[in-house]
Parts: C-alpha cells; structure tokens; sequence
C-alpha cells in the first residue's frame, strides 16, 4: 500500500495527518491544481456535491449514498471548512482523493477557503488546537490559492460557489482571471464565490454579505444564452430541502450539510448527472453525531446555553445544538480569554438558565 493509500485509510477514520505529510499533500495538489482552467472542464456522468463545512461525519454519509471516489466521479462546488468540527479532516480527505484520482474529483473554491473568512469561522482555530502551530492552515490556505473557480460540464452545466457577477458575461471572461491569490474584497472572482441568485431582483442588486452582488432571473437567461448552457449549479446558500431550482431551471442551488451547524434541522442533497446528463437528487439526512468525541478537544473551552442570544457576541467560536433549548460553544482557549470581559456581561443580560462547564486543558 502507498503511502497516499494509506493517509486516504487514516483520513477515511477521521484522523489527521502528520504536519510533515500535510505539507508533502499540499505540495504534490498545488502541481495538479496549478494546471486547472479556472473553468475546468468536466466529463459527466458525474455527481455534483454543496457545502460541506467540516461536517466530516456527514460527508461519509455523502459518499455512503453517492457511492465512493474514484467509483463515482465527484465536482465539489468549495466550502470545505469553517463552522463544523473537523474541517481538517474533510479538507485533507478531498485533496487526498484529488492527489490520488485528479481525473475523478474536481474540487472548486468557495468563499469560505480564504484566509480572511477561516480566521473568523473556526478553520484557523482549529489547526491551532489539533496542530500546536499554524502551519497546516498555511499549508492548507496556500492550497485553496490553487482551487479552480467553476466547472463546466459537458459544455452544458456551468457550476460555481456563488454565482454570476457583473462583470463578467462570457466564459471566456473568467479563464482569463488570474486566480492564485486570496479572494479580493470586489471583482469577478469575488462575486464567483459569494454571489446569490435572487426572486425579487430584477437585474443586480447589492447583497446582504457585504460581498457579491444578488442577481436576478434575467441575468441567468441572459447568461445560459450567451453561453449556450442548460442551467447554472451552485451552493452557497443553506437549502432545507437540500436543493432549490428557481428562474423556471435555469439555477439550482444544492447544499450538501445536512443539519447544518448541527442545528438548522435541513437534509441534504447531491445531484447525480448521467452519462445523457439526466438528472437524480439523491437527498440525506445527518449522521449521528459523537458528541463525546467532537467535544474532549483540550485546549479548547466548551460551554453549554440555554439561550441562543449570547452566541452571537462570540466571534470565531463555533456553536451547535444539543436538544431545541440548548447550545454548546466551542472555541479555543485563547478566544475564550480574548472573550471573557463580554462573556460575563452577556450570560447577566440575557441568559437565563445558563449551564456552564468549561474545561481547559
Ligand atoms: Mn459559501
């Protein structure tokens, strides 16, 4: 068994690698990454994948219902980290598999694999729990860098993170974008990443998220013709049915979290093409979640609330559901103390039930 073979085996388990083979791992996907287009061309039959934010358990379930790599040829349309619990092992998953079958899974960017939003969402702390250092989120927000921006299947699917953007009308017009770098605050590949599709717009409209634009139904028509494209596939916006078609199938969304932030209650979704392109959603429900196991993390604070309203003063912690009344709060011992002095304000104004137990290592 080679060594990648065998890291596949350990990853597959939910245990993460060495540093050194991170960076080994992260060397040999930048080779393949750097020659992708950032359309990159994609042959069907082949199964199209949402967020998957770290839920790593999750994913398992995706490949449990969608069949394996390189069996099943796979497009991920990016958010790979942030917000779940094991973005490290779901991320070094996928570029493992990548590394091993690059002609039978596409890994595209999503606006999370920056290192502006990884620093707030919980990719960055995370690397800094299960590493002792920052390295492998180098390594990994490096790579992200090299991700490819779209996909265009068979000539007829054009599939992104976001979605449109004004600036660009043509194909033609985002190969020529230079990629390899950290996603701008504005432009084209911006709006690629975090762009939204909208029923109420007519046209463009500006977007709540403070980047990329909401765009309308007359904006896609006039993209799929400009193109001769089918339709548009995209993620990026949390579905509770796991997909949504909007502007007469002409868009669809697909998001692949199910239950996302182990809290919102949604299923999930995949779309399988066929060799013809025929369409198949295959919809899943969340794995089990191993609360014991996602929660003895040392050098980590874990709190438990009964009220939601205190989360929000948390930047960088992540939180998830345990019943409909109560939450739990994870986030790294250097937060927690950077966090403290609002903490202690927060639990007086508006908790109150509140259940506390924190461990620090
Ligand atoms: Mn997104």
């Amino acid at each position: 068994m080679s060594d990648l073979d065998r890291q596949i085996e350990q990853l597959k388990k939910c245990e993460p690698l060495k540093e050194s083979e991170v960076k080994a791992l992260c060397l040999k996907a930048m080779e393949i990454l750097v020659e992708e287009s950032n359309v990159q061309r994609v042959d069907a039959p082949v199964t199209i994948c949402g967020d998957i934010h770290g839920q790593f358990y999750d994913m398992k379930e995706l490949f449990k219902v969608g069949g394996d790599c390189p069996k099943t040829n796979y497009l991920f349309l990016g958010d790979f980290v942030d917000r779940g619990f094991y973005s490290v092992e779901t991320f070094l998953l996928l570029l493992a598999l990548k590394v091993r079958y690059p002609d039978r899974i596409t890994l595209i960017r999503g606006n999370h694999e920056s290192r502006q939003i990884t620093q707030v969402y919980g990719f960055y702390d995370e690397c800094l729990r299960k590493y002792g250092s920052v390295n492998v989120w180098r390594y990994c927000t490096d790579i992200f860098d090299y991700l490819s921006l779209s996909a265009l299947i068979e000539n007829k699917v054009f599939s992104v993170h976001g979605g449109l953007s004004p600036a660009i009308s043509t194909l033609d017009q985002i190969r020529t974008i230079d990629r390899k770098q950290e996603v701008p605050h504005d432009g084209a590949m911006c709006d690629l990443l975090w762009s939204d599709p909208e029923d109420m717009v007519d046209g463009w409209g500006l977007s709540p998220r403070g980047a990329g634009f909401l765009f309308g139904g007359s904006v896609v028509t006039s993209f799929t013709h400009a193109n001769n494209i089918d339709y548009i596939c995209r993620a990026h916006q949390l579905v509770m049915e796991g997909y949504k078609w909007m502007f007469r199938n002409q868009i669809v969304t697909v998001w692949s979290a199910p239950n996302y932030c182990y809290r919102c209650g949604n299923v999930a979704a995949i779309l399988e093409l066929d060799e013809n392109l025929n369409k198949q959603f295959r919809v899943f429900d969340a794995a089990p979640q191993d609360w014991d196991k996602a929660l003895q993390v040392p050098e980590m604070c874990v709190e438990t609330y009964t009220s939601m309203q205190t989360l929000k003063v948390y930047l960088g912690a992540t939180s998830y559901a345990l019943s409909t009344s109560s939450y739990v709060i994870v986030m790294s011992t250097e937060r927690f103390k950077m966090n403290a002095g609002i903490k202690r304000r927060t639990f007086q104004k508006t908790s109150t039930r509140l259940l506390l137990m924190i461990s620090i290592a």
